[in-house]
């Protein structure tokens, strides 16, 4: 897909979830240097802004499509020409996307030690991580059972219920406003990560905050789980996360309720950091007191001098 129909596909939601979003930004990018047919530095540079642009604004509050989107054109202003800088973006494109993938297969394997056998599982919303850590533990021949929320209001628990029983686990979907409820036969909750503040907050898919308390009062544990580039730099310079809002028409239907009624649909929340067990990265089970030192490794410290 183009630079267009990505971003486009980004905002109707025929592409979603956190990951899924930075690997599409980054393909897009790639696709945009492979097809580029001028030579010119300056309308090169000129132009990927566009493209950058086009595909940020597609949703802007989505960390990991920022830090996708920032990985794959790295070092391109450095390039002495249009050739070096099409490679350049390619080969970043190509090493953030695997890099993405084997993150997922490789937090499935960490994650996957915590389930046992007999365990009750619950998730939310549809985590392409989170369903690799159940999903690599099923195939390891563990014996358990799944709850999943529906996740209104677009209903993305309809498709991690699919996908759970065609791997032929055992899952039972229930309604958002049931988690308290079933949260006492579970054991284990993950949840998948739109956003980790440098404080080690998250923020994710609205109502995973309110599995995080019912499981802290249920004593059940609550594991996020999450590759490293969806931390987001901004909050280490005190940027607040902005929870993003959608349209009212994803609630209610148009003359449903009286037009003095207001409507508001956040889609994200934010889990504070004492909810969290513990967060499965690709580079291990962590804290969320670690992810300062994580963000500014992965940054380097010279990242204070250039802002401050
Ligand atoms: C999806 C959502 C997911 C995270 C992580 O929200 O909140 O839990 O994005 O997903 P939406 P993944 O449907 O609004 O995009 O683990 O697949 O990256």
């Amino acid at each position: 897909m183009n630079v267009d129909e990505t971003a486009a596909a980004i905002t109707d939601m025929t592409i979603r979830g956190a990951g899924k979003i930075a690997r599409a930004g980054a393909s897009a990018l790639s696709d945009f240097a492979g097809s580029y047919s001028g030579n010119d530095r300056t309308s090169f540079l000129s132009d990927l802004e566009k493209a950058k642009k086009t595909l940020l604004d597609s949703r802007p509050t989505a960390v990991s499509l920022w830090n996708g989107v920032h990985a794959t054109v790295r070092g391109v202003e450095d390039c002495k020409d249009v050739g070096e800088m099409i490679s350049l973006i390619q080969s970043n494109a190509k090493v953030f996307i695997d890099n993405s993938n084997n993150a997922v297969k490789l937090i499935g394997e960490i994650g996957a030690k915590r389930i046992k056998d007999g365990d009750v599982i619950m998730t939310t919303c549809n985590s392409k991580v989170a369903l690799s850590v159940i999903k690599t533990a099923f195939r390891q021949g563990k014996d358990f059972k799944v709850y999943a929320t529906e996740s209104r209001p677009w209903r993305q628990g309809i498709l991690t219920v699919t996908e759970l029983a065609e791997e032929g686990i055992d899952t039972t979907l229930i309604i958002d406003s049931a988690v308290r409820s079933v949260m006492k036969k579970v054991n284990e909750v993950f949840v998948g990560a739109d956003t980790i503040t440098s404080h080690g907050a998250l923020i994710n898919k609205i109502g995973t905050s309110q599995l995080a308390l019912a499981a802290n009062e249920a004593r059940a544990q609550f594991y996020v789980c999450s590759e490293t580039y969806k931390f987001s730099p901004m909050t280490l310079f005190g940027d607040r996360v902005t929870i993003e809002e959608r349209d009212i028409s994803e609630i209610v239907k148009e003359g449903e309720i009286p037009a003095s009624v207001k409507v508001f649909n956040p889609v994200f929340d934010s889990t504070p950091a004492k909810y969290i067990d513990a967060i499965i990265t690709e580079l291990g089970m962590m804290s969320p007191g670690s992810v300062y030192d994580v963000m500014v490794k992965q940054l380097g410290d010279k990242i204070f001098q250039k802002v401050i």
